[in-house]
């Protein structure tokens, strides 16, 4: 079966974790064919990773989805943090601090500096973004195909009260800096992707949303990752006119986001942090909206006309149990599952 995956974020990397549990590995990059074998794998997944976390810093490309994405999968991150590399030191960053080098408030680690030079030299030698993701996999093997949501600069900026400005001035920073260094806390008025005016998806982007048995929306910050990707041109469209069945997992339980700032970013746009604000938010595909499916912690409520509501344990305690979050909520919209195997 084909699994599509929107994702950002720790949460999003999480639950790749279970569906790879449930469906195994799909090769990423893809093995060279030079085996000639016209052998088409049982299962694949796809994740569309969302970029407007993106950043230059200190003269490097930043993404921090797809890295924690690479990382989660490759075993590479840390899961303290659920971002960055394990085993990290952070002698550049010390130094660019004594430097006076801004941002001094970003944390850049000594083993994450690689792949953001890595990324930054094959993006100079003109290669997209989905191909430098593909390269940087080659040592990760991430077991699902991870593609950025586009290949082109759609990077969210938030529009806060600016700091030491005069009453009711506004100015657009990173979001970045809205999420590391004021940790939201400062008013904020909104979002804005900042770009290119002809962003389009990367490729095979919307082949993996139309070609998909089951589109999953991962319990990731509604906002700022799911909105974020599904603002790129031609997403929105491609999410409505599928034949799969699009599922939401809610990324809150008992009604509050379990890490992440979801609460913030949703309140800036006046939605309830909540499984019925969120759903509304998302809205049904028969109408206007983006789902079929809605999978809610047990406990939550959410009722939506056109919608499909269902509840289960959403805690990502460990993969199995993530991939049992998977089952159900491909199980809501009628899409059967490999069973688990006992082991
Ligand atoms: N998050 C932080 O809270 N503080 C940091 O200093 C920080 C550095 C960082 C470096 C590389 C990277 O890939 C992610 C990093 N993050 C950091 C996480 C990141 O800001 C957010 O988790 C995502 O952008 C939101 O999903």
């Amino acid at each position: 079966m084909k699994v599509t995956v929107l994702v950002g974020g720790v949460g999003g990397a999480r639950f790749l974790i279970g569906v790879r549990e449930m469906l195994g590995s799909t090769p990423f990059p893809p093995p060279p064919d030079d085996s000639g074998s016209d052998a088409v794998a049982e299962h694949e997944i796809t994740a569309i990773v969302n970029v407007g976390d993106d950043a230059w810093m200190h003269g490097v490309r930043i993404c921090p989805d797809l890295d924690t994405c690479m990382y989660t999968l490759g075993g590479g991150i840390d899961p303290e943090r659920g971002w960055g590399r394990i085993d990290e030191s952070w002698h550049a960053k010390e130094e660019l601090a004594a430097y006076g080098a801004d941002p001094d408030w970003f944390g850049l680690g000594d083993r994450d500096l690689a792949t953001h030079l890595i990324r930054t030299q094959m993006l100079d030698a003109g290669y997209r973004l989905s191909d430098v993701t593909a390269a940087l996999c080659r040592r990760w093997q991430p077991g699902v195909r991870l593609l950025p949501a586009t290949d082109d600069r759609h990077e969210t900026h938030v529009v806060v009260a600016k700091p030491s400005g005069a009453e009711g001035e506004r100015v657009a920073i990173h979001f970045q800096e809205w999420w590391v260094r004021h940790r939201a806390q400062i008013d904020t008025f909104g979002f804005a992707q900042v770009g290119s005016d002809d962003t389009t998806a990367a490729p095979g982007v919307t082949e993996a949303i139309a070609e998909a048995d089951v589109v999953l929306l991962a319990p990731s910050n509604p906002v700022v990752s799911i909105g974020a990707i599904v603002s790129v041109p031609g997403l929105r469209a491609a999410l409505r006119n599928t034949s799969a069945p699009v599922v939401g997992i809610s990324p809150v339980i008992d009604n509050r986001p379990l890490r992440g700032m979801a609460d913030e970013c949703l309140s800036v746009l006046g939605v309830e942090s909540s499984a019925q604000g969120i759903a509304e938010h998302y809205g049904p595909r028969k109408g206007n909206g983006i789902l079929d499916g809605w999978l809610i912690a047990d406990g939550d409520h959410a009722q939506v006309d056109g919608m499909t509501v269902g509840s289960a344990p959403l805690l990502m305690t460990d993969p199995p149990t993530t991939a049992q979050m998977v089952r159900a909520a491909c199980a809501l919209v009628g899409v059967p599952t490999p069973e688990a195997n006992l082991r």
